[in-house]
């Protein structure tokens, strides 16, 4: 089965425990893209004790944004190892008008998905997150727990919990997005990049992105399940 076919750049977006990591956990398994996340990439240099890593740590500690100038770098640089076939979907990044308008000089965006769930709904889950960091694949106590507590699925190595999902650094980044990072949906709203989804369950968001991403790109073969 051949196709011709265009690589496809997409962007999730959403306030921090929208559900950016879930969703993009779903469109790899089902889509043939590459998924990038700035945030999982940051808590790697973090635990490499690199020298983003020691730049950052802070900041994410802190709730804040880490600065433009060395998220663009490191994002960037890993989008250029991505083959030009290859699909790409980038969680977390942009998140400034500023980061935006670098990446929309390097790269042409072709969709923006963004994950519009209340604040409310946000402190809930992030409570009960546990993450594999090696991997950035989440789990949650009620929603989606691993089969042995505290264990990833796939690896068996331990889970933790985030330094940043703490109550009150929860509160902050909830701040730092409606700040910084709301401002994007206008930025991409008006480019008709926007495409919007509000609930506060990922399983009824996410067969309406599903169902986007189909018109856009081919699902896998016999894995568009679930
Ligand atoms: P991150 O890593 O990008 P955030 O804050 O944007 O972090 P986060 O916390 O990773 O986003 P998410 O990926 O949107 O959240 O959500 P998720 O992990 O999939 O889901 C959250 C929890 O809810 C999980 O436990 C999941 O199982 C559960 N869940 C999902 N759906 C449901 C549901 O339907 N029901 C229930 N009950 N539960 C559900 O960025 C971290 C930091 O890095 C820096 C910043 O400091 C940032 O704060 N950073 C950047 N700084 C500057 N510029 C950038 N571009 C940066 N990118 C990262
Ligand atoms: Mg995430």
């Amino acid at each position: 089965l051949t196709l011709l076919r265009k690589a496809i750049h997409a962007i999730i977006m959403g306030p921090p425990g929208s559900g950016k990591g879930t969703v993009s956990a779903r469109i790899i398994r089902d889509f043939d893209m590459q998924h990038l996340s700035s945030g999982d990439m940051l808590r790697a240099e973090i635990a490499e004790q690199s020298t983003y890593g020691t730049k950052a740590k802070q900041f994410i500690e802190d709730g804040k944004l880490v600065p433009d100038a060395l998220v663009v770098e490191l994002v960037l640089s890993q989008i250029q190892k991505i083959p030009t076939s290859t699909s790409w979907l980038l969680d977390g990044f942009p998140r400034t008008i500023e980061q935006a308008e670098t990446l929309s000089t390097k790269e042409k965006i072709d969709c923006v998905i963004n994950l519009d769930v209340p604040f409310e709904t946000i402190r809930e889950r992030l409570s009960g997150r546990w993450t594999h960091l090696s991997s950035g694949r989440v789990y949650n106590d009620g929603f989606n727990p691993p089969k042995i507590p505290g264990v990833d699925d796939l690896t068996g190595e331990p889970l933790v919990q985030r330094d940043d999902d703490k109550p009150e650094t929860v509160q902050k980044r909830l701040e730092t997005y409606q700040l910084q990072t709301a401002p994007l949906l206008d930025f991409y709203r008006e480019k008709g990049l926007l495409h919007s989804y509000s609930g506060t369950k990922t399983d009824e968001i996410w067969p309406k992105v599903k169902e986007f991403l189909s018109t856009t790109i081919m699902p896998h073969v016999n894995r568009s399940r679930l």
